[in-house]
């Protein structure tokens, strides 16, 4: 698309594209092109097969085709449904809140604390409440990391306490007391009946209640936490999917070092 091959015909490409009114782009633009993927819960076959053209339909897919479609088990049927968009979003109207730090590298962030804060930063994490997955801090806490990011345990000048999944939140608090974080690591991946917000405001409200709320840094991460929701629940930053611990790491220690100018 970008390069390459196509490099020569991009301004042609580019052409039609209005980004006031951004469609997604499959084959050529604003094709509107979209591959959606569902299970109904009925018998494999045609009846299914049509409900999910039907569906496609309702949700603004114009000539939906079924490129793909299996019996998952008795009774449920998996469709991959191939589209196109007529929706359209303005892209120049939107505006998200981001973590706005150039993220440092390990050796720059060890630098960064030797220089900047002197002793080693303690960073306690956990996935907290009924929440039994691991993978998430694990990437972003162990030692051997995530996707080629090492995780915080390797850093030389932070010290890190992985308590694992299924942490009550008072019992997160005791640990963050006793280890005396500066920094605490939230994930949540459960979102059930939005039991994500339940349990990250909790903590806040615990950690307030305890007085420990503006001395510490508080972060949360999982596949559907934004920095926007983190904000608003009361955290300092929220991490999703893409995110290491490095950037983290630079977020954590940017924040020790400006709130401590204050
Ligand atoms: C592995 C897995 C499990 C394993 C977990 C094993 C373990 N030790 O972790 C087991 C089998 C135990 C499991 C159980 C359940 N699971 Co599960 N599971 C998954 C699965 C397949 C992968 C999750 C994962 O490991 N992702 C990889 C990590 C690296 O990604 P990540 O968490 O997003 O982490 C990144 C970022 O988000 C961020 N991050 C994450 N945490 C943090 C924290 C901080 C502080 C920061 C800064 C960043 C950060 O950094 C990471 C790296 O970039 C997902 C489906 C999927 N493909 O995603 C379902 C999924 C998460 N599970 C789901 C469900 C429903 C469950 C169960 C409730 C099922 C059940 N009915 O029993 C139980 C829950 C049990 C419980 N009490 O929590 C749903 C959640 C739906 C929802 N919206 O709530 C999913 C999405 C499956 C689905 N499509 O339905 N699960």
């Amino acid at each position: 698309m970008g390069g390459g091959l196509y490099s020569t015909n991009k301004k042609e490409f580019d052409k039609d594209l209005d980004l006031t009114k951004l469609k997604p782009y499959g084959d050529t633009m604003n094709d509107g092109k979209v591959q959606v993927s569902l299970t109904l819960p009925v018998e494999d076959g045609d009846k299914a097969v049509e409900a999910a053209k039907i569906l496609a339909k309702k949700m603004g897919l114009e000539d939906p085709s079924v490129a793909y479609h299996c019996a998952l088990d008795k009774g449920f049927t998996f469709c991959v449904v191939y589209g196109s968009l007529t929706h359209t979003v303005d892209y120049t109207s939107i505006q998200v809140q981001t973590v706005d730090v150039h993220t440092m590298d390990m050796s720059e962030v060890n630098e960064y604390i030797k220089d900047n804060i002197k002793r080693k930063v303690v960073v306690v994490g956990a996935s907290t409440g009924t929440d039994a997955h691991t993978v998430g801090i694990d990437a972003i806490m162990n030692m051997k990391g995530f996707a080629g990011h090492y995780g915080l345990e390797r850093y030389e000048m932070i010290e890190a306490h992985n308590l694992g999944s299924q942490v009550p939140n008072e019992e997160f608090i005791k640990k963050a007391i006793e280890f005396k974080a500066d920094v605490l690591l939230v994930s949540q991946t459960v979102t059930q009946k939005n039991i994500h917000i339940q349990n990250l405001t909790e903590l806040v409200e615990l950690l307030e209640a305890e007085g420990l709320r503006d001395k510490v840094i508080l972060i949360c991460g999982g596949p559907r936490i934004t920095h926007e929701l983190a904000k608003e629940l009361g955290y300092d930053a929220g991490f999703g999917p893409g995110k290491y611990a490095d950037d983290v790491a630079t977020f954590a220690i940017t924040e020790i070092v400006k709130r401590n100018k204050q």
